[in-house]
Parts: C-alpha cells; sequence; structure tokens
C-alpha cells in the first residue's frame, strides 16, 4: 500500500511540475506560445540574413490574410458562435462534422486579382496567407492529404495558385503562413498545457495526449505539404510558421534546412520555433522600444483573424497609419489582416480602411517604404523615420500633433541641415538651430490631419551621436 502511495505522489508531484516547464522530446524548452521576442539564434552570417531580408525590411507593410471553413458562417456553427477562427476547438466540433463545412463551401466571388490589388493600393508590399490553419483543412492543393480546397470542395480551385499568379503580376510577394504546432485533423499533434490547465490540440477527438505522437505528424504531414507550397507556386517570400508549441530542435532545424534547400531566399518568421528564423513576431501590439532584432508585428483591423459576422469594431484609419509609422520609426514590419468571407470577399469595411490607408501612403509612402528605424529620441509630436545614403540622411518626420505656432521643434537632430520641406507638396521650410534643438517654420495648416511629414536633409550619414555635437543649419 505504501509503496504505491508514494508511486501516486511521485506522479503527481511530476505531473505538476510538468504543467509548467513543458520540455520537447530532446530536452528544449517547449516553445509553446512564448515564441515572441525571443532572442534567434544565429545559423548564417547576418550578413546573409540581411541579404535575404532586404526586400521584407523596405517593404515595411504586408497584408496578413486568414481565410479557412472557419470562413463559412463568420465563425459560426448550426447558428452557434465559434468566437473565432478556432471555432472547431471553441465548439468541439467533432473531425466527420467540421469536414462537411468542405463540402458547401463555394467561394465563387474569390478573385485573386482583386485580392492583390486592394493590397498594393493600401501601400502593402507582401501578403500571407493561411495555407493551413489549427483546423488542418489545406487552403491550397496537397497531393499529400486530400483533406483540401481542391479535392474536399465544389469549388475545386487552389486560391494560392490564383494568388501567386496575381502577385507576380502586380509586384508583391506572396508569403504563406502554415500551423506548425497544432492541428486539429490529425491525432498525433499533442499540445503545451495552458496555465489554466487547457490544451490547443483536438482532445474532443484525441483524448489522450500522451498517444500523440508529433514526429509522425512531422513527417506524414508537415514535411510533405511545406515542400508542396516551396515547389508548386514559384518564389515564396515567406514561410510564416504559427505556434509551434511541441515541435523538438532538431526539427525546427530539419525544416529551416528543407526550406531554404527549396528556395533559399524564402524569408522564415521565428515561430518555426527553437529560436530559429530570420525576424521576430509581436502579434497584436508594439514593443514600446523596437526589437534589436529584425521584427514584425502582426494585428487584425477588428477584434479577429478570421471573418466573424458579428464584429464590426473597425480599427479607425488614423490608428492603423499611426501604428504603421510608429512600426516603421522602430525599424519594424506591420502585416495587417483581412478575413474574407466564405464567398472569398474582403469585407468591405476592411476594403475601405486599406482605401483610406492607401491614400495616405499614395503621398507619404516614401516616408515609410525602404526606411529604417529613427535616430532621434521621443517626440512629443509624432514619429521619424529616416534614409541613409552616402551622402545625405533623409529625416522623414511624421507630425501628428501640428503645432498651433507653426514652430516644429525637432531635438538632437545631429549634423548640418540642408534642407527641410514638406513631403507633400515639397514647398521649402526655414530651419534655425535653437538651444531646445531644430526650429523648422512649418504653415498654419497641418497637410494632414492624421500625419504630416516634414522632409529633413541632412548632409552625408548621420555623425555619430556625440554629446553636444554640434547643430548647424542651412
Ligand atoms: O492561434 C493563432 C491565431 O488563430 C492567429 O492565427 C494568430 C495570428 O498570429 N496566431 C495564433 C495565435 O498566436
Amino acid at each position: 500500500m505504501k509503496r504505491s502511495l508514494f508511486a501516486l505522489l511521485i506522479g503527481a508531484v511530476g505531473f505538476a511540475a510538468s504543467l509548467n516547464a513543458q520540455t520537447n522530446p530532446d530536452g528544449t524548452a517547449d516553445t509553446g506560445d512564448a515564441h515572441d521576442g525571443q532572442k534567434l539564434a544565429t545559423v548564417e552570417s547576418p550578413a546573409r540574413v540581411a541579404e535575404r531580408l532586404q526586400w521584407w525590411s523596405d517593404a515595411r507593410f504586408g497584408m496578413f490574410i486568414h481565410w479557412g471553413l472557419y470562413a463559412q458562417d463568420g465563425c459560426f456553427w448550426k447558428g452557434k458562435d465559434g468566437k473565432t477562427e478556432h471555432m472547431m476547438r471553441h465548439l468541439q466540433i467533432p473531425i466527420a462534422e467540421y469536414e462537411k463545412i468542405a463540402t458547401e463551401f463555394n467561394p465563387v466571388k474569390f478573385n485573386a486579382d482583386e485580392w492583390v490589388r486592394i493590397a498594393k493600393e493600401a501601400g502593402m508590399k507582401y501578403l500571407v496567407i493561411t495555407t493551413k490553419h489549427h483546423d488542418g483543412f489545406a487552403m491550397f492543393n496537397s497531393p499529400s492529404n486530400d483533406y483540401n480546397i481542391v479535392k474536399r470542395t465544389p469549388w475545386k480551385r487552389d486560391p494560392i495558385k490564383e494568388l501567386a499568379e496575381a502577385c507576380r503580376k502586380h509586384g508583391l510577394k506572396l508569403g504563406v503562413y502554415y500551423s506548425l504546432g497544432r492541428d486539429w485533423h490529425d491525432p498525433d499533434v499533442p499540445t503545451s498545457v495552458k496555465a489554466d490547465g487547457s490544451r490547443r490540440s483536438n482532445t474532443w477527438d484525441f483524448p489522450d495526449e500522451d498517444k500523440k505522437d508529433f514526429a509522425k505528424y512531422f513527417e506524414r504531414k508537415v514535411k510533405p505539404q511545406v515542400e508542396e507550397l516551396l515547389t508548386q507556386y514559384g518564389p515564396i517570400g515567406v514561410m510564416w510558421f504559427d505556434t509551434p508549441e511541441k515541435i523538438s530542435k532538431a526539427q525546427s532545424q530539419e525544416l529551416l534546412h528543407l526550406i531554404h534547400r527549396l528556395q533559399s531566399d524564402c524569408i522564415v518568421n521565428a515561430r518555426i520555433g527553437n529560436r530559429l528564423g530570420d525576424y521576430a513576431v509581436q502579434e497584436q501590439k508594439i514593443p514600446e522600444g523596437g526589437d534589436p532584432q529584425p521584427w514584425e508585428t502582426c494585428m487584425t483591423l477588428n477584434g479577429h483573424w478570421g471573418y466573424k459576422k458579428d464584429d464590426e469594431k473597425w480599427k479607425p484609419t488614423e490608428v492603423l497609419i499611426r501604428n504603421l509609422i510608429d512600426i516603421a520609426s522602430k525599424g519594424g514590419n506591420f502585416l495587417l489582416n483581412v478575413g474574407p468571407t466564405g464567398e472569398g470577399i474582403i469585407p468591405a469595411p476592411s476594403v475601405q480602411h486599406l482605401r483610406e490607408v492607401g491614400a495616405w501612403m499614395k503621398i507619404n509612402g516614401a516616408a515609410i517604404h525602404g526606411t529604417t528605424a529613427s535616430p532621434l529620441g521621443k517626440l512629443d509630436w509624432g514619429r521619424c523615420t529616416k534614409k541613409v545614403s552616402p551622402q545625405t540622411t533623409t529625416l522623414y518626420l511624421h507630425v501628428f500633433n501640428w503645432p498651433k505656432d507653426g514652430k516644429l521643434i525637432v531635438p538632437g537632430v545631429p549634423g548640418l541641415v540642408e534642407s527641410a520641406g514638406l513631403l507633400a507638396d515639397g514647398k521649402g521650410l526655414k530651419t534655425v538651430v535653437t538651444p531646445d534643438g531644430l526650429v523648422i517654420s512649418v504653415p498654419a495648416a497641418a497637410p494632414d490631419k492624421i500625419s504630416s511629414t516634414v522632409v529633413l536633409k541632412i548632409k552625408g550619414p548621420l555623425p555619430t551621436q556625440r554629446s553636444g555635437a554640434a547643430l548647424q543649419s542651412n
């Protein structure tokens, strides 16, 4: 009796400990959801990573697309609210039932060219679309797994093929999202235990987590489908992995090698797991001080990633534009999400907001695309982005709060000011050096109520920030 009680106690302690310190089969800490902001390991030369990231860094702005079976009725199922694109999990819909949604999924209004034009006209330079979300349904032609849009729906088309063609036509890069550590259609995908004791795996069709063998899913589904994504559609700009959960370090490394063997220029985000990948992901947030490594904030336009038919809480265009500027001023990328409907339509309010962002970008895009992080300290009236050439450093001053007295004070501008002017109309502006910093005389009315761009050109590359750097003016 004593032994079994002792064994029971050890088991309980071990289980409790495992709840917190989940480890992968190879002993690495479970990546779980805490994959944001990790210091990425350097597996290639910084120069090689920078070369691969160049187009992406210059882009600054992309479109995220969450599209899947959950969109059929706006994340509702049989009249029940599935809350989000996690509808299958929230309502614990059995696979046999969820699969039936595919038999009705017929997005006859889908138009790849239109989606890509909406992104392009918004000033976006790349798309990242969900090719397989957590429900395990492939939104692409997957010969290795017939649970896919071509085989299981009456529509029988491959939207990734059509988007790839449209992106090539319009000069945008195509990225693909792939849910790596969650797949509710496969019996071998365990997940971490959350603080509340819940899991993100399919525990309703496959209740025994201990029986699940990630390696089998990795070999059977992940590797074949990643290979299909990288060989069926031409150049893929970004492999955007999500929720790496229980993937081992060796598996993350194997996956990265597979990707680079097939497409060496394909960028990979940090959610490949185990501190690998080319850039860090920030989800629904903008880090106060940015991130020392390349990073991207992904954000919804309303409150949902997937199309939620009762969510009309759209973020104001002013917030979207100022988020874009804030992110770019910290050297990050902004991946702004749309959730198309089951008919294949990007919701009209999303389109309208993106059109308004595009109208701002049409005038101010040069102050975002190709820029890098601000060299200035905190600015009370707005943000700053910069471009550097051997002859000139251009500072783009993004003025949210236009000075009422016509005097824009810019502290901490080192070097010789060559010129200042409004980006909107090229009008030159007078500058004078004062103990408070450079003062730029600006018109009474702001060119744009959301953010107006003042362009400051400084001779040569910025001198290294020396205390009391002599500030001269033209
Ligand atoms: O669970 C997913 C969620 O549905 C969505 O895809 C986001 C997008 O970054 N990623 C996961 C949550 O971190």
